[in-house]
């Protein structure tokens, strides 16, 4: 394979489907419920900040048309039903994943999503329909796309299995003979995996339907299929990964099943893209804050993830300023104040759209 050509160049032999936010339709709906994207805001911070020289503002102004390019690729896999698109779905503001009801793999080819910087490319299952051999060859192909700089296209390759699967052989091999290996040198930056369905990982058994989140017995349960899955790689390559445990949730027959820790699964992914690119995200997180409710806890990863976007406009408006992290810390668990605290004055518009982010 040629893996010298950048992919725009290229003709991508499955793209199926692109489905992209520019459409009338989705743009009108885009504007309507999300308001100013978070580059027209800078710019017009930019514009009307007093504290700057003119020649300051085209340099910042030229600095932020450079960030506005820069494309956030996230490779979606994981075997057939496990609720790829359904997470893509909770994750973003988008309903056009379709998610599947019956018995065959609904995503029969590779699909992307732009939405506008961000770019999601959704699998089919591998398991049904599509041979292992197969799906490996597309995920192999994808993880040697390079971007226009001639850097690996995809930032992150998002991993997703099934917390109650006993057979998770299938994955391990892909992870472990494709996945690592076609990701170079720190591995472990560019993967996340993502065990969902932890609401039925026990059969529904130990699901605490009162506070949507799983009982003592099934929390014991979930912790060590992670930590498994964590061990099965690390023995199998040597890369250490974080693997993470939970529901994207779902809606059928008029039930709801509210998500679990996708908190925690929006942290992990918003941390492993690198600061530059993180912006990307931000316009697109799903405003449902039902979505956002339910997690173990054990983080205020809403805050953090917060302070990971801030971290980026921080660096670019106040160019080495340092109100970062330690304040964070102090305040941490009141997001949005603390956003709209550190920012405050000339830069509150951007503090306003940060305490928004999660509805
Ligand atoms: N109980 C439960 N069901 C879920 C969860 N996430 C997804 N599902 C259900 O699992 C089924 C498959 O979901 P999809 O999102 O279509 O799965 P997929 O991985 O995209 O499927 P393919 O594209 O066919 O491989 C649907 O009925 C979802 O409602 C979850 O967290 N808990
Ligand atoms: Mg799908």
């Amino acid at each position: 394979m040629n893996n010298n050509v950048p992919e725009e160049k290229r003709d991508l032999k499955k793209p199926s489907v692109v489905i992209s936010k520019d459409h009338p339709k989705e743009k009108k709906k885009h504007i309507k419920k999300e308001g100013r994207t978070i580059y027209e805001i800078l710019t017009d911070e930019i514009n009307r900040n007093p504290d700057m020289t003119d020649d300051e503002k085209v340099a910042k102004l030229d600095e932020l048309s450079k960030i506005q390019e820069m494309k956030v690729n996230i490779l979606i896999v994981g075997p057939a039903g496990v609720g790829k698109s359904s997470t893509i779905n909770s994750l973003f503001e988008m309903n056009v994943a379709t998610v599947g009801e019956g018995v065959d793999p609904e995503t029969d080819s590779l699909t992307r999503y732009d939405l506008n910087n961000l770019r999601l490319y959704d699998t089919p299952g591998f398991g049904d329909g599509i041979k292992d051999v197969d799906y490996a060859k597309m995920v192999e192909k994808k993880l040697n796309d390079l971007d226009k700089n001639g850097d690996p296209l995809i930032d992150l390759v998002l991993v997703i299995l099934d917390a109650g699967s006993k057979d998770l052989g299938t994955s391990m091999s892909l992870i472990n003979d494709t996945i690592i290996p076609n990701l170079g040198r720190k591995a472990e930056d560019r993967v996340l995996i993502a065990l969902n369905q932890a609401d039925v990982a026990m059969k529904g058994r130990h699901w605490d339907e009162v506070n949507n989140k799983p009982d003592a017995v099934l929390t014991k349960f979930l912790k060590d299929k992670a930590e498994s899955v964590r061990r099965r790689i690390s023995e199998a390559t040597g890369v250490d990964t974080c693997p993470i445990y939970y529901a994207a949730g779902y809606t059928e027959n008029g039930v709801q099943r509210e998500p679990y820790n996708l908190t925690k699964l929006l942290y992990h992914i918003v941390h492993s893209i690198p600061a530059k690119k993180r912006l990307a995200l931000a316009d697109h997180v799903n405003k449902k804050r039902k979505n956002w409710r339910y997690d173990d806890g054990e983080d205020d990863y809403k805050g953090n993830t917060l302070l990971d976007f801030f971290d980026d406009v921080k660096g670019f408006m106040l160019s080495g300023a340092d109100t970062g992290r330690n304040i964070g810390k102090i305040v941490l668990g009141k997001p949005g104040e603390l956003i709209g605290a550190i920012i405050g004055g000339t830069l509150g518009a951007i503090g306003g759209f940060f305490s928004r982010l999660f509805g």
